[in-house]
Formats: structure tokens, sequence, C-alpha cells
């Protein structure tokens, strides 16, 4: 999976870049991630991109030629990109889109600053508009990381053989709870089931714990299994 990143920010990216799961996928390879700093595609000496709203009311608006120019720039050098802007009116993401967006194999992703981008790149330039939740956060990059954080793990390869898919939200519910050393600790103890090695046995009981988890904390995700 291949993604280009449009930011004002892209030194933020190297929290993902450069350690953990995401940094081992690209020395192997299977991933690779490219920003883009939108104001080498501005118009003026100042570099700037972003202008006053038109109707008034404060704040700036992100200009659509450095958008479109540097979107262009990615096209000619990746065939079959899809774009994607980071937005607090996207549709959400979730596990299924997690997956769908897996399959792709490249994405641009847009990240807006200031009051957001005007809406003429939205008509004519964005594929898709994805929020990650309905809560509003200073700018698109930190969303974005959180896409291509999410979406890498679908990769195959990415993850090793120990961390494995997560079996959360893949049949809906989710995690059941995990013990470690040590046995027994202030007078908590691990369940017995955990620690007799019947391996079916503790199967059966962390499904019945993710069921009776879900239903307690996330109700809802029951709802649409
Ligand atoms: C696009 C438009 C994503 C991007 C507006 C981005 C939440 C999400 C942003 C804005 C985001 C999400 C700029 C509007 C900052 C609010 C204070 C960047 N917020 N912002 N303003 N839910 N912010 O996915």
């Amino acid at each position: 999976m291949h993604f280009d990143i449009i930011t004002l920010f892209p030194k933020m990216f190297s929290a993902i870049t450069d350690e953990g799961v995401i940094a081992r996928g690209i020395k192997k390879s299977l991933l690779s991630v490219n920003t883009w700093q939108l104001r080498d595609f501005s118009v003026n000496k100042y570099r700037n991109i972003d202008a006053p709203p038109y109707g008034g009311g404060g704040g700036m608006v992100m200009q659509v030629k450095p958008i479109r120019d540097c979107i262009s720039k990615i096209k000619q050098k990746t065939i079959n990109t899809t774009v994607v802007y980071l937005s607090p009116q996207g549709e959400k993401l979730d596990n299924k889109l997690v997956v769908e967006l897996s399959e792709l194999e490249s994405l641009t992703l847009l990240c807006g600053r200031y009051e957001g981008i005007d809406e003429r790149v939205i008509e004519n330039d964005i594929d898709r508009e994805i929020s990650i939740g309905d809560y509003v956060i200073s700018g698109g990059e930190l969303g974005a990381m959180v896409l291509i954080d999410a979406v890498s793990r679908q990769i195959p390869g990415v993850l090793g053989n120990q961390e494995s898919l997560n079996d959360s939200f893949v049949d809906g519910l989710l995690d059941y709870p995990h013990y470690t050393r040590p046995e027994k600790i202030d007078g908590q103890s691990v369940p017995e089931i955990l620690l007799n090695g019947h391996q079916a046995k503790i199967n059966v009981w962390r499904t019945e714990q993710a069921e009776r988890n879900t239903y307690k904390k996330r109700p809802d995700l029951l709802k649409s299994r």
C-alpha cells in the first residue's frame, strides 16, 4: 500500500514512519509513505496557501490552486490513487471501511488546517471524505495517521505472526480480558481456567468474555451484527 500525504506539517508523520509497526512495514517494502509540503505549491512569494473566506466570518480557507496542483503532481507519479480528505464532515471510519481501503493500491490523504478547504476541491478533486469520529481536532494530520495505522495493519505481512490480525472487530465484538504474571497481586487472581492449559476451553471462555464485555460496554455493536 502506498500513501501520499498532502500537509503543511510533514514532520508530524515521523511519529509513525520512524518506529513501530508502520516503520517495519516500510522496511519490508510492504508500505511506502510520502509527504508533500503544500506550501511548495503556493502561487506567491510568501508561500501562502490560504485566504479569507468569501462571505466573511473570520478564519482562513485553504485555496484551490495549490491543492489541485499538488494532487496533479501526485497523479503523474502514481496511477490509480484514491484521494481522501480527512474532515469532521466525512463518512465515519470503522473497521469495515478500514478493510475496504486496505484493498486499494494507493491512497492520497489531504490534511486540512485553518477552517478547511475551498468547497470546489471537494466537488472536483476528492474521491472520499472521511472522519475519524465525531469530534474536532486541530488538523487532518492526526486523522491521516490514525487511518494509515489502521489500514496498514490489514496489509498481509505488516504485522508479525505474534501480533496477528486482532480478532477484535473482525467478528464485531470487543476484546476478551488479558492477564500476565504474576498469578496473584494485591489479592487479585488470574481466572483459574487460564492456568489449567486446556486451550479449547480457554477459547470458549474468551468468546464468552468478549460477548459479555461487548454487552456491558458497547451494546450498540451487538445490534449491527
Ligand atoms: C477539515 C475541515 C478531521 C479538516 C476542517 C479533521 C476532525 C476530524 C479540519 C477542519 C479535523 C475528524 C480545522 C475544523 C480546525 C475545526 C478548529 C481539521 N477535525 N478543522 N478547526 N473528525 N480538523 O476526522
